[in-house]
């Protein structure tokens, strides 16, 4: 008996079905967190102008449960700020959601008038970007 000898080559087996990296992961808000963007605390447009998200990575909501929730919807819904029929509803305080796919996510706070306050993020979830389609020609090497 030597080793546990199947553990390394099945590791090596995952790694080349799996090589994707894991993804980033976001913190709505920041410190700020889930909340009123009330005060100049946080803008949650400005918040998602500077990052770029892809499929994989995993945005968390970090807000008091007691005051706020967190609604997924429709991109309707979103622009009416309507929670009543939302596609997902999370309510932990600390809810963690992977992006699994491409295009925009609409969250917004279901409790009555923090979405018309600017509760609301859409979240747009872009491809990686393509590797260069050409390696540029090398440069000739200049004779002496
Ligand atoms: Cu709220």
């Amino acid at each position: 008996m030597g080793f546990a000898s199947t553990d390394l080559p099945t590791l090596l087996m995952m790694a080349a079905l799996f090589p994707v990296s894991l993804g980033a992961v976001y913190m709505v808000g920041d410190s700020a967190g889930w909340t009123l963007p009330i005060l100049g605390i946080v803008d949650y447009n400005k918040w998602t102008s500077n990052k770029t998200f892809h499929v994989g990575d995993i945005i968390i909501f970090n807000y008091k449960s007691l005051i706020h929730n967190v609604r997924e919807v429709t991109p309707q819904n979103f622009k009416n700020c309507n929670a009543t029929s939302p596609i997902v509803s999370y309510e932990s305080g600390f809810d963690a959601i992977t992006l699994k796919t491409l295009g925009h996510w609409y969250f917004l706070c279901g409790v009555a008038g923090h979405c018309q306050m600017g509760m609301k993020v859409d979240i747009k979830v872009t491809p990686f970007s393509p590797p260069p389609t050409a390696s540029p020609a090398p440069a000739p090497i200049s004779g002496a």
